[in-house]
């Protein structure tokens, strides 16, 4: 299973131009308007170290991490108010392990915006206003399921419902002050019972500020700027200009580097996206190498040897004996497993060792 993230934002703000670029799809854009089916794409995760591996070892095939990307295609007011696929695509949304909102700040007098002028604050607010409305309607429900649990409870069920109650209500009162439930504070237990509702506003958010083409060499700053404003824990502001990201997603790396350089940027939009959606997410890359294949594996921060061969197999992870672990610099510097061995910087670790991002990792195993 893949993580994913959900793309949520008011209509024709770029969101389908965005996970166009994102996934190398090319689902229509302009007018998917009412609630459908969703798009799903997967978007390659940029990576140095497989590139300078893919040199040294040639291998017949390269695979970058992957991440997936869900395009809904409606606003969540659409979406909570039922009817047709919505109730499929909210439990699909909800299903989601971070989001991105994306804001309209491009002008465009051929496509109206739909509030009738462009105000990326207004639209920030709105969206959270959305994301709050749904997640209140899951609290409200829960409300009424834990009354009647409350009632038919053994006295011993009862402090843990009571428990969840008073949750609830703090949840609510603090959405109700505009205080998304990712800004909470809560206790890691309480966090914990939170996994299975899956509110959308306590999931990782990354805003994405769609511009047009004119304000491209103002990005930068702009970034910066909306960053302190909107400086929250898991949340991030992009800058990027949709429809130019999905014209350069089609050029080589040297072209699209010209092209950065003349606006003083070093990466793109897109890159920037992924990489803060890999952050968010929690995930850091382990590598294998060899003439076959170059992979980056995605697994979640402290993840132990074991739990990230299953990864690769169940088997792997089942049959466990050691992992031969080598930074990605010093395996650079060797040049070969062979001289990494030599000079004895192959490390022999076992089922516990907590794996670092950009890990060479060769696992020994018994079926
Ligand atoms: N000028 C300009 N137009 C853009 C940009 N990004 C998207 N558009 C245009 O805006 C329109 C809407 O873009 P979409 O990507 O379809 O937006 P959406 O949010 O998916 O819209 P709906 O799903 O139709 O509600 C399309 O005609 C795009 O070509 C941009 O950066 N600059
Ligand atoms: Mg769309």
């Amino acid at each position: 299973m893949s993580l994913g993230i959900g793309i949520i934002g008011l209509s024709g703000s770029g969101r389908t131009t965005i996970f166009n670029a994102l996934t190398g799809n090319n689902a229509e854009t302009g007018g998917f308007g009412a609630a459908s089916a969703a798009h799903i794409g997967m978007a390659k995760v940029p990576d140095d170290r497989l590139d300078a591996f893919t040199k040294l070892f040639n291998p017949k095939k390269t695979t970058p991490a992957e991440i997936q990307y869900l395009d809904v295609g409606a606003s969540v007011k659409t979406l909570a108010k039922g009817g047709g696929t919505a109730g499929q695509l909210l439990t699909q949304l909800a299903g989601v392990d971070a989001l991105i909102n994306v804001v309209r700040a491009f002008e465009d007098p051929a496509i109206p915006h739909p509030s009738g002028s462009i105000d990326v604050a207004r639209d920030i607010g709105e969206m959270n206003l959305e994301v709050a409305f749904s997640d209140l309607a899951i609290i409200e429900k829960r409300f009424n399921r834990i009354a009647s649990s409350i009632r038919g409870a053994k006295p011993e069920e009862k402090p843990r419902l009571l428990a969840e109650q008073d949750l609830m209500h703090r949840l609510r009162d603090q959405l109700e002050k505009d205080i998304p439930i990712r800004e909470q504070k809560l206790t890691e237990e309480e966090d914990h019972l939170l996994v299975g509702y899956q509110f959308l506003s306590a999931k990782p958010l990354i805003t994405i500020v769609n511009i047009g083409e004119a304000h491209l060499s103002r990005s930068k700053q702009m970034e910066i700027e909306l960053n302190q404003k909107f400086a929250q824990p898991n949340h991030r502001v992009i800058v990027l200009c949709g429809k130019l990201e999905m014209d350069l997603s089609g050029l080589d790396k040297a072209s699209k580097m010209d092209f950065l350089k003349e606006y003083g940027l070093e990466q793109t939009g897109l890159e920037r996206v992924i990489q803060a959606s890999y952050e968010l997410l929690g995930l850091i890359s382990f590598l294998t190498v060899g003439p076959d294949e170059v992979r980056a594996w995605p697994v979640t921060k402290g993840s132990t040897a074991q739990k990230a061969a299953g990864k690769i197999h169940s088997d792997i992870e089942r049959g466990f004996i050691r992992a031969e672990v080598i930074g990605h610099k010093e395996l650079l510097e060797c040049g070969t497993i062979a001289e990494a061995k030599k000079r004895g910087l192959l490390r022999l670790e076992g089922k516990t060792y907590v794996v670092q991002d950009g890990d060479v990792i060769n696992f020994l195993f018994n079926v």
